[in-house]
């Protein structure tokens, strides 16, 4: 039969003369309008009394995800199309952070949707407030996995984000009486513009059991693992646009729910109750983001969380390879498979599991596909936070892998041994198995072992990384390791949440420096011209009224825009060291009491950040700010010079008015304890000085900035070392610094809890008598280094060509230049453009 006639449909018109593809699609005011309206009526479906300000957001939300929808449907077929190779970035977490703001300005509809809400009565910041933001991750790790999909999208990098569908994301942070108290996060409860639910992209994982062998039709042995539970996952979809390109990338999260037709025989007894208790259990593994930023947790979930993600993540993968019809001996070839931390490490052992039993693919062969696939970024050198897991658990939840594992640990110690024989101590030490004490599965080395590239997240920690952790490894490969310094999306973290200075520089350098942030060089010549300097500083202190009103509104404190803003905002964790900042608060104030016609810049104090809901000093040093907070700004004889606020509930909402108000960024961590940091990048974007330890990426800020443009104090790495191997006194700092004394005796006499002697008494014994992180070692250089931090103030005309030089050279910590690097470095993807 001939194909029938292909007729042209005419669009609908609808009365406002629009076409439904106008509507759906069109950039413009007119039709934005009409979207929002149509998606009140039809979406959301309240009568105009009833029609809220949320349910504005929620109907601008749904059509601006129309205008990606479009973007995103071509951006996946033309990779299928193209049969490009894809990166899949396998994270247990994505800080998105808000989404209407910055698919907004990744659209270029910002101004539109501004106009088109206005045009029906609502204000776009307004509405854009309403938006409650998607906390699926801790700080650090999480929010660059975001960074990263924002980079990939608009680099038109094919690729795919794969995550977890977390009920509740990370907790709201309240204080009561200067305490962190914990709530709940219903990100949830009103609904997920965002999101599209795929229920039949659905994959089965299995849990614990047992495994059985037999032999197969052409007579080889074979493992049947025979599980306990099967959870059936199934994904959500959030498209992530490109700023400036079509690309539309996905962010792909699974979600548990329990397969209710169970029938494995064996195990299915009909039961009703035990179906809906099944149902119960099945879906506590994705219902609750683990709080915990460094340390591992350990907990029998938390693997079952992990392994849920990336078993469907790999069968995913599988499942479109032969939907375009590539034989799985190509996937390598077609998959780019990042592991973000040793969170998804166990997608070694499941990608060889899916290969060798279910595909029947040989075992070298197999290997081969599962090295050349994976590449491991470490984030961490702190022992605590190292991942591994006993081996009864492991055990218990998934036996078929063990078994996988010894095999794989089997031949890699046979590897160890023909390259350094006799070298007992280093099979041991590079084992898959810990043997000493409890016995475990290291993760960071089946993640080295399993990957053709191993990757630290700054020069300092890479170079760490290769001289520690992971060393043995280093040795045997070398050619596996290399650095990736971190970066941050300047969309969001510049573009969005400074429009002051999105303009300036739009007018000064042309609108191309949010993709390409080299740009940015040419600011130099204008730090020494006195007119732009004068809109520079007007442009900060807008930011800082602006962060102020939002302080105020929060917390009751009242900052005065004028003051330098000296701001520390990221998780609260002892080598992080918010308490070193706090000693040098307090001697501050101190100083001040007994000389109160001492000249010093007028200081705001400023803090943020969520504790791990388990780690009691971390709690304390909250409760010792908010103390020290209390204190201070009812103190008249200082509240003139001084105050100290801490800003409840940091996220990535807030965040973006944070970063553009700060004069100061504090990074002052032990040095060789924070792995990079990103916070650092995004004050420096925003042209914030830094006050910091040679640590993480602060060298690299220091080195692009000029010395004598960022503030230094401190022991190095090498000293930390040094004098931890000597023996470290914290006393002796005391006996030798009369003001440190006298420092820490005023916060054990109760004078900042209202008297309470035992509040702090934890945090200041920690310090006298053990001070891990060198707390007491670094305060004077700090104290000194502050001193020289307020002398600079007072040059404003200085400040604000050091603060010109900031932004100006903070290019290489876009995440664009950090995506290039992996893309020609490790996954070997190419940009492929996409046409409407
Ligand atoms: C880690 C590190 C940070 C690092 C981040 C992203 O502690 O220093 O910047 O990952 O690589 N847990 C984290 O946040």
């Amino acid at each position: 039969k001939p194909p029938p006639k292909q007729i042209k449909i005419a669009p609908p018109v609808t009365t406002t003369g629009l076409t439904d593809v106008d509507v759906r699609s069109g950039m413009q005011v007119a039709a934005l309008k009409q979207a929002v309206t149509d998606h009140l009526r039809y979406s959301i479906g309240h009568p105009p009394v009833a029609t809220t300000l949320h349910d504005y957001y929620y109907a601008l939300a749904l059509a601006v995800r129309d205008r990606m929808q479009h973007r995103w449907l071509n951006t996946l077929q033309t990779n299928f199309d193209l049969k490009r190779k894809i990166v899949c970035y396998l994270s247990a977490e994505f800080l998105m952070g808000p989404h209407l703001g910055n698919n907004l300005l990744n659209l270029g509809i910002e101004q539109e949707a501004r106009a088109a809400l206005a045009e029906l009565g609502q204000d776009l910041d307004i509405v854009l407030e309403c938006e409650e933001e998607p906390g699926l991750g801790n700080g650090g790790l999480g929010r660059l996995a975001a960074c990263y999909l924002d980079s990939l999208a608009t680099l038109q990098r094919p690729a795919v984000g794969y995550g977890i569908r977390y009920e509740f994301g990370i907790f709201d942070q309240e204080i009561h009486d200067g305490w962190q108290a914990e709530i709940t996060d219903k990100w949830l409860r009103y609904g997920n513009p965002w999101e599209i639910a795929k229920p039949e992209v659905a994959h089965y994982v299995n849990w614990g059991g047992h495994t059985e062998y037999y032999r197969d039709e052409a007579g080889n042995d074979r493992v049947r693992w025979m599980p306990y539970r099967v959870v059936k996952g199934t994904a959500y979809d959030t498209p992530t646009q490109g700023y400036g390109v079509n690309n539309c990338n996905t962010l792909r999260l699974w979600s548990a729910e329990a397969v209710e037709s169970f029938d494995f025989q064996a195990f299915n007894t009909g039961d009703y109750y035990q179906a809906v208790e099944d149902k119960i259990i099945s879906e506590t593994v994705t219902k609750v983001l683990y709080p915990n930023d460094e340390p591992q947790i350990g907990k029998h979930l938390r693997l079952g969380q992990q392994y849920f993600f990336v078993s469907c993540s790999l069968q995913n993968m599988l499942h479109i390879l032969s939907l375009s019809g590539v034989p799985v001996e190509n996937f390598a070839e077609r998959y780019a498979v990042q592991l973000n931390d040793t969170h998804p490490s166990i997608g070694v052992v499941e990608l060889m599991r899916l290969l060798v039993d279910e595909r029947r693919l040989d075992w070298d062969k197999a290997w081969a596909i599962t090295v050349q696939t994976f590449g491991y970024t470490n984030h961490t050198l702190l022992p605590e936070a190292l991942e591994t897991w006993p081996l009864p658990m492991f055990q218990a939840l998934l036996p078929r892998h063990l078994e996988i594992i010894y095999e794989i640990n089997r031949r890699f110690l046979d590897e160890v041994r023909a390259r350094f024989s006799g070298d007992e101590a280093r099979v041991a030490r590079m084992s898959l198995i810990g043997e000493e004490g409890e016995k475990c599965v290291r993760m960071a080395h089946l993640a080295a072992v399993g990957s053709h590239a191993i990757n630290g997240v700054a020069a300092l920690h890479s170079d760490l990384l290769k001289a520690s952790v992971l060393k043995d490894f280093y040795e045997m490969w070398p050619e596996r390791f290399s650095n990736k310094t971190n970066g941050v999306t300047p969309r969001r973290f510049l573009a969005l949440a400074n429009p002051g200075l999105r303009a300036l520089l739009n007018e000064a350098l042309g609108e191309q420096w949010p993709v390409n942030m080299e740009q940015l060089h040419q600011l130099e010549a204008k730090a020494d011209d006195a007119a732009f300097r004068r809109k520079w500083r007007a442009i900060k202190e807008a930011n800082k009224k602006r962060l102020a009103d939002y302080i105020l509104a929060h917390t009751d404190i009242e900052l005065d825009p004028t003051w330098l803003f000296d701001i520390q905002v990221k998780r609260i964790h002892e080598y992080k060291r918010q308490h070193l900042n706090v000693l040098h608060i307090v001697t501050l104030y101190r100083r001040l009491k007994e000389n109160p016609g001492l000249n010093i810049s007028p200081r705001a104090f400023i803090f943020g950040g969520k504790a791990a809901p388990g780690y009691f000093m971390a709690k304390r040093i909250i409760k010792l700010i908010n103390g020290v907070a209390e204190t201070i700004n009812a103190d008249p004889d200082v509240n003139t010079r001084m105050k100290v606020a801490f800003v409840p509930n940091f996220n990535v909402q807030n965040a973006q008015l944070i970063y553009p108000a700060a004069d100061l960024s504090e990074q002052i961590s032990t040095a060789g304890k924070e792995a990079s940091g990103t916070g650092n990048m995004k004050f420096m974007l925003n042209g914030a000085l830094t006050i910091g330890t040679l640590d993480g990426a602060n060298v690299e800020i220091r080195e692009e900035v000029g010395a004598e443009n960022f503030f230094l104090f401190g022991l190095t790495t090498e000293e930390v070392e040094h004098i931890k191997r000597e023996g470290y006194h914290p006393t002796d700092c005391i006996a030798s610094n009369s003001e440190l004394r006298t420092v820490l005796e005023l916060i054990n006499s109760g004078y900042f809890s209202r008297g309470d002697a035992e509040v702090f008494r934890s945090v200041v014994n920690n310090l006298t008598y053990s001070d891990p992180f060198l707390v007491l070692a670094d305060y004077a250089a700090y104290v000194a280094c502050q001193e020289r931090v307020s002398a600079a103030w007072q040059d404003k005309e200085n400040w604000t060509r050091m603060s010109i030089l900031n932004t100006a050279r903070s290019g290489k910590f876009s995440s664009d230049r950090a995506i290039r690097e992996y893309c020609d470095e490790i996954w070997n993807v190419q940009p492929a453009t996409v046409k409407l």
